[in-house]
């Protein structure tokens, strides 16, 4: 399997270089200053956003789809649930729910306090935005009471996923009242080939 990934460092990008490491995958990698929105990227990635990979000759983006498509693509790895299994259907349900119920709200403030150009930015929101994650985390927090790990009780690549933007709550004090979710981040923390910062 050839890869090369593009995006190097603690934003969404390592979710993809932790799923490469813990499936034993030898991989290239690219960063480069103003890499992002780069002509470069555009012909890997639409939007020219990182992460994006050419995985074997073809371009895939989406952080969670290049996680999830290495993980099926070494098994010895046993990082994710089988195809057509009620637990690989729990995978995606954990993965849709992070990505639509969680990291958008903090992307929309990240996007309303840093990305976006003053005069565009709307911190308004931002509130708002905070109060919908928490009650999200709230949910996964109770799972996670439950269970150490999001799918077969077990680390795989949805921990990988889900972890990620769990720990960017953290990062942002937004996980005060979810102490599984805490914990959670702290097993994750100790992998030894983990990809997220404490920081
Ligand atoms: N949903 C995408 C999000 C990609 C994304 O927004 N990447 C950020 C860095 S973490 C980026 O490239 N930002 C630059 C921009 O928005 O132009 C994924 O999970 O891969």
């Amino acid at each position: 399997m050839e890869v090369t990934l593009y995006g190097v460092g603690f934003n969404r990008s390592a979710r993809c270089r932790w799923t490469l490491e813990e499936a034993g995958v030898e991989y290239t990698s690219v960063d480069r200053r103003g890499l992002s929105s780069a002509d470069e990227l555009r012909q890997f990635h639409p939007l020219a956003k990182i992460p994006a990979a050419v995985i074997d000759g073809q371009a895939l983006f989406e952080s969670a789809a290049i996680c999830t498509h290495i993980a099926d693509r070494v098994p010895a790895a046993n990082l994710i649930a089988s195809p057509g299994t009620f637990a690989r259907a729990q995978h995606d349900q954990w993965v849709s729910f992070c990505l639509t119920e969680m990291e958008s709200w903090l992307w929309n403030s990240y996007l309303n306090t840093t990305v976006l150009p003053e005069e565009q930015r709307n911190e308004t929101v931002v509130e708002q935005n905070t109060v919908m994650f928490k009650r999200s985390a709230l949910v996964l927090d109770a799972h996670l009471a439950e269970h150490e790990y999001l799918v077969e009780d077990r680390f795989t690549v949805t921990d990988i996923i889900v972890g990620w933007c769990v720990n960017w709550g953290r990062r942002q004090g937004h996980l005060d009242e979810c102490p599984a979710l805490d914990r959670y981040t702290e097993r994750l923390l100790a992998r030894p080939l983990c990809a997220l910062t404490r920081d």
